[in-house]
């Protein structure tokens, strides 16, 4: 058992602080008090210790203190991406059976219509009942669960411990280092792990976030220019427009910033080289939601003379490549360490994530002769844009689900601002125009996954017993 991170960071550093937004500062102390009211409510507005509850909100500080309150009362909060569809939402909602679904006001209409939440406003002004608060959590109480996409097009949802995420910020500061001064910007989403696991860290290191509700190129400059924050974690289109912004205001990152940490996908060695001239520091990472963030990171110190690698496993976890006899040797990354998820809820809750004591991650790699890990590529055809994640059998099922489709398929093409987007391929059986399929994917399927491009051909490359073969659509177009 371990105490409560809340009440601890508020015992030991009361008065620092803890959250920045928008030029308002909530310390330690008040942040714990806060949260410990919102719990009082949400008990009395019925949610009981342990349940199960959706939270879905815009980054601000009434989502935090949310997601504080039902950490106090250990409920497991399944995080709902604002980006998705209602059609979406409503398969996450009834897969993890969830009791409630808190939800901020702002986010309302885009939950399914019949939905009946509690609405973040309800929970603020209702009266208070006591509450038991958990004092101490066990390592393996579920804290968080986040969808992941699943390679037959549905999601998974994916178990985050108080272990899981304890052994995350426990070896991510034993390589990046910490300091009472340390604010670290956080404009990744909060229902990512990427930026619910920099509020972790900030409860376990006492060091302060600065908090913006939407990713704000400009904002994320002036902070590292002016040194206001240290660190940021991003992904690379962010990177991308922050090294723009630089470049073009001509400024410099200051030498109180110390690190970008970039991640979510590929990173384009292009862009290290470029912060590296801004004073920019970068580090590449490599994690996923079912290792509560990073695994591999590389330190700044060998950005360029390993430029493209994702770094060493940092303490604590072991990374290995299937198959692999010697460095160099390419094959899929496996992965094992306290960080790595017990397994999935609901639909795929019989199937653990480790088979063998190693998590699978479907992406293909290797370890050079130090040990520095390469990503080299995607787990099954899986499509990153914009650091969102697609699976080509999201769009493939929506589509085939179209009276006009017979077939259809999808891939990756590359795209200069997301890196990559969806492209589809179709075989009609009827006529149909793309803006009609186009309009059909945007009332099922978050806006990201609406395939950018088209495509109507006679046929879809399959192999010998019938199976599409994605990475030949792409032959298509030539
Ligand atoms: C890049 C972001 C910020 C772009 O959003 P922006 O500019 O705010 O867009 P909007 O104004 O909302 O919309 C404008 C138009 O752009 C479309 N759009 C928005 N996002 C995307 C997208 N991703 N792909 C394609 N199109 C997009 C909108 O639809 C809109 O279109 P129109 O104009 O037609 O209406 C935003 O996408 C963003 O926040 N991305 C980051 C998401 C993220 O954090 N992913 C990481 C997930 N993975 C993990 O969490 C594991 C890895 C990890 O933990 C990690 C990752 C990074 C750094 C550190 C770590 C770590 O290990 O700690
Ligand atoms: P998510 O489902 O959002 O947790 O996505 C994690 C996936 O993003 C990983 O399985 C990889 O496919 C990809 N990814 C994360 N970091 C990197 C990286 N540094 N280089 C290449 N791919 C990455
Ligand atoms: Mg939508
Ligand atoms: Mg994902
Ligand atoms: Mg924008």
């Amino acid at each position: 058992m371990y105490p409560n991170w809340i009440l601890q960071r508020a015992q030991l550093t009361p008065h620092r602080t803890a959250l920045n937004f928008e030029g308002q500062i909530w310390t330690f102390e008040k942040l714990k008090k806060i949260s410990i009211e919102r719990a009082e409510q949400l008990t009395a507005l019925g949610i009981k210790p342990k349940e199960r509850v959706a939270i879905m909100g815009p980054s601000q500080p009434r989502l935090i203190f949310m997601m504080y309150a039902c950490m106090h009362l250990q409920c497991e909060m399944v995080m709902l991406n604002r980006k998705l569809s209602k059609h979406e939402l409503e398969y996450q909602i009834k897969d993890a059976q969830v009791e409630k679904v808190l939800v901020d006001d702002e986010d309302n209409s885009l939950l399914p219509d019949h939905q009946k939440p509690l609405l973040f406003s309800e929970v603020e002004s209702s009266m208070r009942k006591p509450f038991e608060i958990e004092k101490e959590w066990s390592l393996d109480q579920t804290i968080s669960i986040m969808y992941t996409s699943g390679t037959t097009g549905y999601p998974k949802g994916v178990r985050q411990t108080a272990g899981n995420h304890q052994a995350s910020a426990l070896a991510s500061v034993l390589n990046i280092g910490l300091t009472e001064e340390d604010v670290w910007l956080c404009a990744v989403p909060l229902f990512h792990i990427s930026g619910f696991s920099i509020l972790v860290r900030s409860l376990l290191y006492g060091n302060a976030v600065k908090l913006y509700k939407k990713f704000d190129e400009e904002g994320a400059v002036e902070d590292i220019a002016n040194g206001t924050v240290t660190h940021m974690s991003a992904v690379a289109v962010m990177l991308q427009r922050v090294i723009q912004g630089l470049e073009e205001r001509g400024l410099r990152a200051s030498p109180k910033f110390k690190l970008l940490l970039a991640g979510g996908g590929p990173v384009p060695e292009n862009y290290i080289e470029r912060a590296h001239r801004l004073k920019l520091k970068v580090s590449q990472t490599y994690g996923m939601t079912e290792t509560s963030s990073q695994t591999a990171t590389l330190s700044n110190e060998d950005a360029l003379r390993k430029l493209g690698s994702a770094g060493k496993p940092l303490f604590f976890n072991q990374i290995k490549i299937a198959g692999a006899l010697s460095p160099r040797e390419m094959g899929e990354i496996l992965i094992r360490g306290p960080h790595v998820t017990p397994g999935y809820i609901g639909h795929f809750s019989e199937k653990g994530a480790t088979a063998d004591g190693w998590l699978h991650t479907g992406d293909i790699g290797y370890l050079d002769e130090e040990g520095y890990l390469f990503v080299v590529d995607r787990r099954s055809d899986l499509i990153i844009s914009g650091g969102e994640n697609i699976y080509p059998a999201e769009i493939e099922n929506v589509l085939l689900s179209h009276e006009a489709v017979q077939e259809a398929g999808v891939c990756a093409l590359a795209d200069e601002t997301w890196g990559q987007v969806p492209a589809a391929f179709i075989v009609l059986k009827s006529d149909a125009e793309e803006s009609e399929l186009m309009q059909f994917c945007t009332e099922r399927l978050a806006k990201y996954k609406v395939p950018k491009h088209f495509h109507f051909v006679p046929a879809l490359p399959r192999n010998g017993s019938d199976k599409l073969m994605r990475r030949k659509l792409k032959d298509l177009l030539k």
